[in-house]
């Protein structure tokens, strides 16, 4: 599987996280960014916050001189055998933390439309043991983050946040498709009477139907490639976001994904 990884920067750790940090000399003065495992990197202009497991151990790790990326453990070793680790081949961990702690926290995702920052949410469904366990969520297109940003909009307190993290934050239009408009992933879940995050086989089908609709049949409405299909855009909004060191390729051996249907 060869994904995008997105580096996402942090504008200002939730109280938890900044204990840690600021306790931690190993991570001072280093670049600190969340990165999230994307297939879609056409959609990135959408991104509206982004999700991490609440009990998921995320760490800390030395990808080159200066910058630190957090993630599974899990993909940081597939990251040190990608030239993604200041000792190739191993894992440099700076330490961990829980997913738990890092929610609240403000961020700043490349492309975003929302460049005043985003909020790191917690998410049901996230996998431990697919992409680097960091979710970038683009409500629009993805039925899974359409789906969840309106729990969490709905019911906050459930979910142990603060209303504001998710108050202002609305869909982007960012692609357009014939069969579902310019939000294909809320008309979906309309259409298919997607309730929640928690409706998990209506997701996949959703899910699937939106990467083929997109794929097939989007036209980007926004950005430098504004009128171009999907499929062309895609690869060059890709390079642009590696050449300006706001992403890495990041691939995964087959046999450690996930099926869907596993
Ligand atoms: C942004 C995005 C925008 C995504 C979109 C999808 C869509 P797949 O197809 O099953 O391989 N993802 C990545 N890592 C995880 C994880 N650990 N747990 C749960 N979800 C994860 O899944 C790849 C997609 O699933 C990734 O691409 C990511 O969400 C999410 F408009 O990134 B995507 C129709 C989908 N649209």
């Amino acid at each position: 599987q060869e994904y995008t990884g997105i580096k996402i920067k942090i504008l200002k750790w939730a109280p938890e996280a900044e204990k840690y940090v600021a306790g931690n000399s190993e991570l001072e003065g280093k670049n600190i960014f969340l990165v999230a495992a994307t297939l879609r990197p056409e959609t990135m202009y959408g991104q509206t916050n982004c999700y991490v497991g609440t009990k998921i151990d995320y760490i800390f790790h030395q990808v080159n001189e200066t910058d630190v990326f957090v993630t599974t453990h899990r993909a940081a070793r597939n990251m040190a055998f990608q030239d993604l680790s200041v000792v190739p081949g191993e894992v440099k961990s700076l330490g961990t933390i829980k997913g738990s702690d890092i929610v609240g926290s403000l961020i700043k995702a490349p492309l975003s439309v929302y460049e005043q920052g985003i909020y790191v949410l917690p998410m049901e469904n996230v996998l431990a043991n697919k992409g680097t366990g960091v979710v970038t969520s683009v409500p629009s297109d993805s039925p899974d983050d359409y789906a969840t940003l309106g729990d969490l909009q709905k019911k906050p307190d459930y979910y142990g946040i603060n209303p504001e993290w998710v108050k202002d934050y609305k869909p982007v239009p960012i692609i357009s498709t014939p069969k579902y408009g310019d939000l294909t992933a809320k008309a979906l879940c309309e259409k298919m009477k997607i309730q929640s995050q928690k409706d998990r086989d209506q997701l996949a089908l959703a899910k699937e139907e939106a990467y083929k609709e997109g794929f097939y049949h989007g036209t980007m409405i926004i950005g430098d490639y504004k009128g171009k299909p999907v499929e062309e855009a895609k690869p060059l909004i890709r390079d642009s976001l590696i050449a300006s060191g706001d992403a890495v390729a990041y691939s995964e051996p087959e046999r450690q994904v996930m099926s869907r249907s596993a």
